[in-house]
C-alpha cells in the first residue's frame, strides 16, 4: 500500500497536501479530538476557539492559548513534518494546507504552506483588526491585553468557529484543489469545515485521495487509499 501511495506521489502532476492536529501529535502538541489526550477532552470549543467564549470569557480564552503557544513553541519538528518538507523540494508543484496553528512545517523547512486556521503565534485587535506585537509580560497576564489604538481586546490570530478562513487561503484551496491530481490527507479527524469538504470536492475531480492516519476518520471512505499508522514513521516512507 505504501509502495502504491509513493508511486502516486512520484507521478503526481499537482499534490494537495492538507495536514490536521495529527501531524504535531508525536512533537507532544495535542490534538483536538483523541479522547486521552485531546483539547477537546477538557475544554468546550464552543467555549473557547469563538467569539462567543471570548466575549464571556475573555481570561479564560487567553491563558488557554497562551498555554497552547507555549507548547507549540516548545515543541520540536518531528520525522512527519520534515518528511513533508522534503517531498515539497522533490515534488514541485506540491503543496500544502495545514489546519493547524503551530509553526512547526515552517520550522521543519517547508516554504509553501497555507494556514487554513490562521496562526498563533501571531496577534491582532478583535476590533479594528490591527496586528499586535506581544509583549513577555502580556504572555503571563490574567486578561488579554488591549489595542492601543481602539482598546478592543486583543487575541490570537486564528480562525475560530463561526468565523470566515482567510478569503486569500480559500482561494487558494479551491484553485489547487481544481487542478490536483493527487491530494494526500494526514493526520485529521475530517470534522471540521470547509476543510473536510476539500477530499470529496478533489476526488470528484479526478484526483487520487490518500489517507495517513492512525485510525479510520470522516475521511476514510473518500480515500482511494488509507494507510494506518502515524505521520512521523509512513511520511518518510513515502519516496524511499
Ligand atoms: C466557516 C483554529 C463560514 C482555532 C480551528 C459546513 C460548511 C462550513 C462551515 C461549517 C459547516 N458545518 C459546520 C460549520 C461550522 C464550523 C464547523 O466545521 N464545525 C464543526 C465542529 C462541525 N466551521 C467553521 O466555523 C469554520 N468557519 O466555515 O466560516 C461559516 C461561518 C458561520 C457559519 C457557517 C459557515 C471555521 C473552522 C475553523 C475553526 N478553528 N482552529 C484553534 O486552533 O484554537 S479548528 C481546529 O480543529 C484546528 O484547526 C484543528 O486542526 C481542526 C481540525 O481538527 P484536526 O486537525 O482534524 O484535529 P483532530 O484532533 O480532530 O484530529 C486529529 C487526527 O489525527 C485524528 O484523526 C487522529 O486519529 C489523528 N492522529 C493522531 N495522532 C496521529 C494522527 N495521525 C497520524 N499520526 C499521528 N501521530
Ligand atoms: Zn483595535
Amino acid at each position: 500500500m505504501i509502495e502504491q501511495a509513493a508511486r502516486q506521489l512520484a507521478a503526481a502532476n499537482h499534490t494537495f497536501c492538507l495536514t490536521g492536529a495529527g501531524v504535531s501529535a508525536e512533537s507532544g502538541v495535542p490534538t483536538f479530538r483523541d479522547a486521552r489526550t485531546g483539547l477537546w477532552a477538557r475544554f468546550d470549543p464552543a467555549q473557547l476557539a469563538s467569539q462567543e467564549g471570548f466575549a464571556t470569557d475573555p481570561g479564560r480564552v487567553w491563558r488557554w492559548y497562551m498555554d497552547r503557544l507555549a507548547m507549540a513553541e516548545a515543541a520540536i519538528p518531528n520525522p512527519g513534518h520534515r518528511a513533508l518538507a522534503r517531498l515539497e523540494q522533490l515534488l514541485p508543484t506540491f503543496v500544502l494546507f495545514t489546519q493547524n496553528v503551530d509553526e512547526l512545517h515552517e520550522r521543519a523547512g517547508s516554504q509553501r504552506v497555507y494556514h487554513l486556521h490562521g496562526c498563533l503565534a501571531r496577534f491582532r485587535c478583535n476590533d479594528c483588526g490591527r496586528l499586535h506585537e506581544l509583549q513577555p509580560q502580556e504572555r503571563k497576564a490574567p486578561l488579554p491585553p488591549r489595542c492601543s489604538w481602539c482598546g478592543g481586546w486583543i487575541r490570537p490570530d486564528v480562525v475560530w468557529f463561526g468565523e470566515n478562513l482567510p478569503p486569500a487561503v480559500l482561494d487558494a484551496a479551491w484553485q489547487a484543489l481544481e487542478r490536483c491530481d493527487v491530494m494526500l490527507v494526514v493526520g485529521t479527524s475530517g470534522e471540521v469545515y470547509p476543510a473536510a469538504l476539500f477530499p470529496q470536492v478533489a476526488r470528484e475531480a479526478g484526483a487520487r485521495v490518500i489517507e495517513i492516519n492512525t485510525q479510520a476518520t470522516a475521511i476514510t471512505p473518500v480515500a482511494h487509499v488509507s494507510l494506518r499508522g502515524t505521520s512521523g514513521q509512513l511520511l518518510p516512507r513515502l519516496w524511499e
